[in-house]
């Protein structure tokens, strides 16, 4: 019988992990010795009141064990969200990889994914402008190759060693350690303004890239180019980008900052109840693949991360899926340990010399050795790679391996050569890449356009989207305290693009600045978020607004409706338990309107039902949360009845995504249709909405 290869199920890492896992059923309270322990709720002490006695091991051990812990938190990326899962390539890939996962359409391998948000500190909240990382370990059958993404296709900066300033300046400022998890401050746009070469980022954080509405709706993209090699050692760049199966949807300004303090779990809590419903999320990687060749002829530096490759010139082929079926266990021995290096890489993918590239190359593993404890953090089960490890690296701290045996060294003749080395065909080989040129400090030519891909964002975005992204500006400037710094923001865009600093600085007061770059660019709609598929709406939550005497028959009609479409609702009412419909049946309610509120909702339902309609009508909380969700910009449907609620709190019927009838399959139809829209900009009275 055949032993199957580590790594070839998806199920291998879950199996894997299940003999590290403790469960308390059936079990005694014990000491980390396994002594058994008879009582834990007072210290041994002199009776009745004396001290505690230090030969209490079990009270010494309990609140040692307390004391530590805590480890440090990610210098970045403190906040995340982790789930397992598996990937499956479509169709082999083996003319540009020979990375075995790439291989075989029937191999399920193994991952765990972290979503997380860069600035924030572990307890912030989900919802903040920020970029979001996507980071994904894929347990290969030939090691672990960490792709660890953001959902943002460019960075802010060229070289790595500029790393630790950006990541100062956008951080809370020292001396007072404010703001939290925010850009919108100081020095964020005191660095920004001074090195322009954040240019393009600056674009892609202000708009609505920066507040996606679930992890489960944002794209995922490798940033830096990386190499593909075949068999025959051919190499190609490649970019790697994630798509997400139900689109890439966002919340909108205001609602994302009501959520950091109504929902600050928002994000982790929407990942997490998706996998526990089954609403497992997906999505496509795709590759952009370059000839060499071609690389020298794309009028830009792919070396240069800063820089993307419009999907307009090469096309993003989806060679497989990613599927989150399973959420952790345990958040600390999971989430948390997970250790992600962009170094681990397997053999058929190879580095490029991007300057950010490199330093990441070095920074991962440098910084896992502070924050795991030392240098044995691939032992934590959650990193523990499926393939086998064997090599002559030992001791440190936390060493769980026992390794055999007396040769700890290579070459060896002890062990019989063992380990032995693999074959350049199945082993790491780093591509022969010839380098030579001078050892110097300098930024290589090829990188100094800064705004052309800036201004190519800006101008491919549609009209809502760029007014979303100017809006923003003007909310993080207007936080700004130093207007010589407002000044020089402004005269940064102007160098993007004229309508975004003419905007810009008119909010701010500022003269508008002379000097403006004009860029002929050619828009690249995949760059806009409303060019991404509008198919579903599964997992959307809608809001459905009862009282006592609501129709049965209206609420019936559109539950199963949005059920059968895999969207769920939630009745939302002014006190928990039951509501007596106007049919006389018993409905139950979801949420108290005390605990929830528009923003955690995709769209909003009124249905008929006189009785009910009157007692909403009276309520100011439920007036809020219908004019809240229409500013907000989000479909809200109202049969019968229902619709005389929408007209008192002053929204017509006709206005985009207001969706209003006597019911019937028709309404349904519309309801659900204005569902997948996600959002209907069109709505042009949103600046008298007192919500
Ligand atoms: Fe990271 N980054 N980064 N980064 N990064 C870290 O590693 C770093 C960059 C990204 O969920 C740290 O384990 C440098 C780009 C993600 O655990 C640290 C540079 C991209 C995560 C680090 C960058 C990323 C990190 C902090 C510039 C998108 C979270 C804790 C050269 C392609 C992974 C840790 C997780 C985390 C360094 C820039 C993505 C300090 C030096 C560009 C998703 O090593």
């Amino acid at each position: 019988m055949s032993v199957r290869d580590p790594g070839s199920h998806e199920d291998d890492k879950v199996k894997a992990l299940e003999v590290e896992r403790s469960r308390p059923e059936g079990t005694y309270l014990t000491t980390d010795q396994g002594i058994p322990v008879a009582h834990t709720d007072d210290s041994l002490k002199p009776v009745p009141r004396g001290p505690t006695l230090l030969e209490d091991f079990h009270f010494r051990e309990k609140l040692t064990r307390f004391d530590h812990e805590r480890i440090p938190e990610r210098v970045v990326h403190a906040r995340g969200s982790g789930a397992h899962g598996y990937f499956q390539v479509y169709e082999p890939l083996t003319k540009y990889t020979k990375a075995r996962f790439l291989q075989d359409p029937s191999l399920r391998t193994p991952v765990f994914v972290r979503f997380s948000t860069v600035a924030g500190s572990r307890g912030s909240a989900d919802t903040v402008r920020d970029v979001r990382g996507f980071a994904v370990k894929f347990y290969t059958q030939e090691g672990n190759f960490d792709l660890v993404g953001n959902n943002i296709p460019v960075f802010f900066i060229q070289d790595g060693i500029k790393f630790p300033d950006v990541v100062h300046a956008v951080k809370p400022e020292p001396h007072h350690e404010m703001p939290q998890a925010a850009s919108a401050h100081d020095s964020f746009w005191d660095f920004a303004s001074l090195v322009p070469e954040t240019a393009h980022m600056l674009m892609w954080i202000m708009s609505d890239r920066a507040l996606p509405r679930s992890y489960r709706m944002m794209e995922g993209f490798g940033v830096h180019t990386f190499r593909l090699i075949n068999a025959e050692g051919k190499s190609r760049f490649v970019k790697f980008h994630w798509k997400p199966l139900l689109g890439v949807h966002s919340l909108v300004w205001d609602e994302a900052q009501k959520l950091a303090g109504k929902d600050p779990d928002f994000h982790r809590r929407d990942l997490w109840e998706a996998i526990e419903m089954g609403d497992y999320p997906e999505y496509e990687l795709g590759v952009q693949i370059i000839e060499e060749e071609q690389a020298e002829t794309l009028g830009f530096d792919l070396l240069d991360a800063t820089k993307l490759v419009p999907e307009e010139l090469i096309p993003v082929r989806r060679i497989g899926k990613l599927v989150l079926h399973r959420n952790p266990t345990n958040f600390f021995a999971e989430t948390e340990q997970v250790a992600f290096c962009v170094s681990n890489v397997v053999p058929g993918i190879d580095f490029t010399n991007d300057p950010l590239m490199q330093a990441r190359l070095f920074s991962y593993l440098d910084t896992q050795l502070t924050r795991l404890g030392g240098p044995n953090f691939a032992e934590i089960p959650i990193n523990r790679p499926l393939a086998p490890v064997h090599n002559h690296q030992q001791d440190g701290f936390h060493r769980h391996t026992i390794d055999a045996g007396r040769a700890n060294y290579h070459p060896n003749s002890l062990s019989g050569g063992c380990p032995f080395l693999a074959s350049t065909q199945q082993g790491f080989t780093s591509y022969p890449e010839r380098v030579e040129g001078e050892k110097l400090r300098i930024r290589s030519e090829t990188f100094k356009d800064h705004f052309s891909q800036a201004a190519l964002f800006f101008r491919s975005l549609t009209e809502p989207e760029r007014n979303h992204l100017i809006d923003a500006c003007k909310f993080e400037l207007g936080k700004v305290e130093r207007k010589d710094i407002r000044e020089r923001v402004v005269k940064l865009f102007a160098q993007i693009d004229g309508e975004l600093a003419l905007r810009v600085a008119e909010a701010l007061g500022l003269p508008v600045p002379s000097a403006q770059k004009a860029h002929t660019v050619q828009p690249a709609p995949s760059l806009s978020q409303e060019t991404s598929p509008r198919t579903s709406i599964k997992s959307r939550r809608v809001a459905v607004l009862a009282a006592d005497g609501v129709s049965a028959a209206d609420l019936a009609a559109v539950k199963q409706a949005l059920l059968a479409q895999g969207a769920q609702s939630k009745i939302i009412s002014k006190r928990l338990g039951a509501l007596k419909s106007a049919e006389g049946n018993a409905i139950e309610v979801d949420k108290c309107a005390l605990t929830t509120s528009s923003v955690e909702y995709d769209a909003v339902y009124v249905p008929g039902g006189a009785a009910s309609v009157a007692a909403l009508l009276a309520q100011g909380d439920i007036r809020h949360f219908i004019l809240e969700a229409y500013r907000h910009c989000k479909p809200i449907g109202a049969t019968n009845e229902g619709v005389d609620l929408l007209h008192s709190c002053g929204i017509d019927a006709a206005r985009p995504g207001v969706v209003t009838s006597a019911g019937g399959s028709a309404f349904v139809e519309s309801f659900i249709d204005a569902i997948r829209q996600h959002r209907h900009w069109g709505r042009d009275d949103l600046q008298a909405i007192p919500a």
